[in-house]
């Protein structure tokens, strides 16, 4: 008997020295170990042995196993950690490698700009309306005192879809509208993309921004528009500027001006900006025209009111002092990552 099991151990550590992989090490285990084991037979065999036998072969047959399953626990944590320091190796990072870099987007300098004038008025209480681009001829020239055949059409040349629907060659429907739906007191502005069939050349671009504005209540005065728009010149340009009102004609307002402001760049001296003016055209603006009041059911006799409109894209170029609008288009990040 304690041939056999010193056999038995022999054989079986024999064999552990040759096995490289966790499978192997599983049949060993069965061989010797497993219910119908070589091992497990000799126990099982016991029984025939004399009782002054049965102890002592019981030790040694318990020793064979601890020895055996030390043997097999030792060679397989040493697989599993050759196989852990291979796969540590393949999956080695190099931190000193330089990274990808992300490159982020940066916000066009018109949404810029349109975020600083909305934020002045919606100071000074104004709310921020919206409206479709493909517009009604109605609400795009109509209401607004501009018939077919009017010159100011020629000036707004724009998109037709068909003889009744155009793309809005202004924020002005947008005022229309709120007029129609809304009774005053109306204090909106409404900026937004307009377009005209213009060619594309360094001061004209076919999409372009606009914002218009719309005061209407009881009493309101060219007072009012005056203080409002001196405000708002001050806010946008700086404490510093001044400005003026020159009689102008628009079809929709009555009187109707358009606000200068000194220049930002040479404080009024004249500079290459201004074109040695001094002052700066900034935007139209005018008593709304009590046709146009009527149009969108509202009694003149009853409520007056002021607008004003400009295009943003021009007040972006004089901020930066840009000299070509279609880089506001383009979205060339050389040009966007200076703002
Ligand atoms: C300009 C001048 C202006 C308005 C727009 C307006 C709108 C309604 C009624 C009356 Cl619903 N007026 N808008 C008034 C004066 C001037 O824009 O040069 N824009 C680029």
């Amino acid at each position: 008997m304690k041939e056999k099991l010193e056999l038995i151990k022999n054989n079986a550590l024999e064999e552990i020295k040759n096995t490289s992989n966790s499978s192997e090490f599983e049949s060993i285990r069965v061989k010797y170990l497993g219910k119908k084991g070589e091992l497990t037979q000799i126990l099982r065999g016991m029984g025939a042995l004399s009782a002054e036998e049965r102890p002592i072969v019981g030790k040694i047959a318990n020793e064979v196993r601890a020895v055996l399953e030390t043997a097999i626990e030792e060679g397989i944590g040493a697989i599993k950690n050759r196989e852990k320091n291979e796969r540590l190796k393949n999956e080695v990072i190099d931190i000193s490698m330089p990274g990808i870099k992300q490159t982020i987007g940066k916000r066009n300098p018109l949404e810029q700009t349109l975020d600083e004038m909305k934020e002045i008025f919606i100071t000074m209480g104004f709310t921020i309306e919206e409206g479709p681009e493909v517009e009604l001829d109605y609400y795009n020239f109509e209401a607004l005192n501009i018939p077919k055949n009017h010159p100011a059409r020629g000036e707004q040349d724009t998109f037709y879809i068909n003889d009744n629907i155009v793309l809005r060659t202004q924020t002005s429907p947008i005022q229309v509208r709120t007029m129609e739906k809304q009774k005053p007191p109306i204090k909106m502005i409404s900026p937004g993309k307009v377009y005209r069939s213009d060619a594309v050349d360094a001061t004209h671009s076919p999409i372009f921004y606009q914002m218009e504005g719309l005061v209407v209540d009881k009493g309101i005065t060219f007072a009012d528009l005056k203080g409002t728009l001196e405000l708002f010149a001050k806010k946008m340009l700086g404490d510093k500027v001044k400005t003026k009102f020159r009689p102008h004609h628009f079809p929709f307002t009555e009187p109707s001006a358009e606000m200068d402001a000194t220049c930002f760049v040479c404080g009024g001296e004249g500079c290459r900006v201004c074109k040695g003016e001094g002052w700066i055209e900034l935007l139209g603006c005018g008593m709304v025209h009590p046709e146009v009041l009527k149009n969108c059911g509202i009694d003149p006799e009853v409520y007056s009111g002021f607008a004003f409109g400009f295009g943003v894209d021009r007040m972006v170029m004089l901020k930066y002092g840009l000299d070509d609008i279609r880089q506001l288009y383009e979205s060339d990040m050389r040009f966007l990552d200076q703002f």
